[in-house]
């Protein structure tokens, strides 16, 4: 696996939003991402759950009651310093995992899984919130999952054909608008779920997304340089034991998921790593709040790094689904991947943090990116 092969390509991850062949869509309100009043505060002593406490998954008993929107539970990462980048050497050269770097933070709350399908419709049950797969019209469906009618498909991606580009299909049904089958799971990831669309919840929520950094370190669950949130042992089940949900089989016809799923699994399922995070390694991608850059390693910033504030790509971390070595490795602590922020797919959604005082970089608006 050198070089620029075809299947080491961003597209095989995702195409982006351009690729699909949609209309052009409806404008967005430039205000609707700030026009949600905040989340309530949470009542004292309401900090969350210890370090390392899984908590339940999200929806569950054990969530505090002062979290009246964002029911997913909490991991503590603590302060730390952390060896960021990909130590072993998988890595591309374009992907920008390296040069490896020590990175302080400061402590942080995350969540233990992915944005549920059920906490993803409550916020846009409440709020009228339009996702960017429904604006469009159509959003990226890997062929083997489809379920829809033949007059909703609009054809395979350029250069990507195991993705169709499908129309109806979104969160609510991420395999295409065929019948009540294509009804996403409640418990599993919201997917089709763009950059903006996630930042659009967490203005809602009271939340934002990690940043990079943040992302790995409340991967690598407190073991610094593996490759895995588990450590350095097997994640295909050589060992009788399955860690996470990627790809079995032959790439991209044949899945035998012998891991339990061709698609998504559930957000809480498999063992969660070291800090309680269930998944941040295969199932679905997660988008975090940082511009890419692949050579924003080589910068060196030490504490609290960022990538660039405004950028034509967004970072996506931890792979999918869809992962297998064969042609897309990037299911590590430290792949990196990315995609334009109003790009929407069948295996991406994202988790959130908790706020912080951040006088260097507010929040930024939904639509601040002017693309
Ligand atoms: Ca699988």
């Amino acid at each position: 696996m050198t070089g620029d092969a075809p299947q080491h390509r961003h597209a095989c991850c995702a195409p982006a939003r351009d690729a699909l062949g949609q209309d052009d869509p409806p404008p967005r309100d430039a205000t609707a991402a700030t026009a949600f009043p905040p989340a309530p505060p949470r009542p004292a002593g309401h900090a969350g759950p210890p370090a390392g406490h899984a908590g339940a998954p999200a929806g569950h008993a054990g969530a505090p009651a002062g979290r009246a929107r964002h029911e997913i539970a909490q991991c503590r990462v603590p302060a730390l310093s952390f060896t960021m980048g990909d130590a072993q050497g998988d890595g591309l050269a374009a992907d920008g995992e390296r040069p490896l770097h020590e990175v302080t933070l400061d402590a942080f709350e995350i969540d233990a899984t992915a944005v549920t399908t059920a906490q993803f419709a409550r916020f846009a049950a409440e709020t009228g919130y339009v996702s960017d797969a429904e604006r469009f019209g159509v959003s990226a469906v890997f062929h083997l999952l489809v379920d829809a009618p033949s007059e909703a498909i609009v054809g395979p991606v350029p250069g990507v054909p195991w993705w169709i580009s499908v129309r109806g299909a979104d969160f609510r049904t991420p395999a295409g608008p065929a019948s009540h089958a294509a009804q996403a799971d409640p418990s599993h990831p919201a997917v089709h779920i763009s950059w903006h669309d996630a930042q659009a919840y967490c203005a809602w929520a009271g939340r934002r997304l990690p940043t990079e950094a943040e992302w790995e370190a409340a991967s690598r669950g407190g073991i610094d340089g593996a490759r895995f949130p588990w450590g350095d042992a097997p994640i295909d089940g050589s060992d009788g034991v399955w860690r996470a949900n990627v790809w079995q089989g032959t790439f991209p016809a044949h899945n035998s998921a012998a891991d339990g799923w061709i698609g998504t699994a559930p957000a809480a399922h498999y063992a969660p790593n070291g800090y309680g995070l269930f998944q941040t390694v295969g199932n679905v991608w997660e988008w975090c709040a940082d511009g890419f850059a692949a050579d924003a390693y080589e910068r060196h910033v030490a504490h609290d790094p960022r990538g660039p504030a405004t950028a034509r790509e967004r970072v996506l971390r931890g792979g999918s689904y869809l992962c297998h070595p064969s042609y897309c490795n990037r299911f590590r602590n430290a792949g990196r991947s990315r995609n334009t922020p109003d790009s929407t797919m069948g295996n991406a959604g994202f988790r959130t943090v908790s706020l912080r005082e951040d006088p260097r970089r507010p929040l930024l608006p939904l639509r601040a990116l002017g693309d």
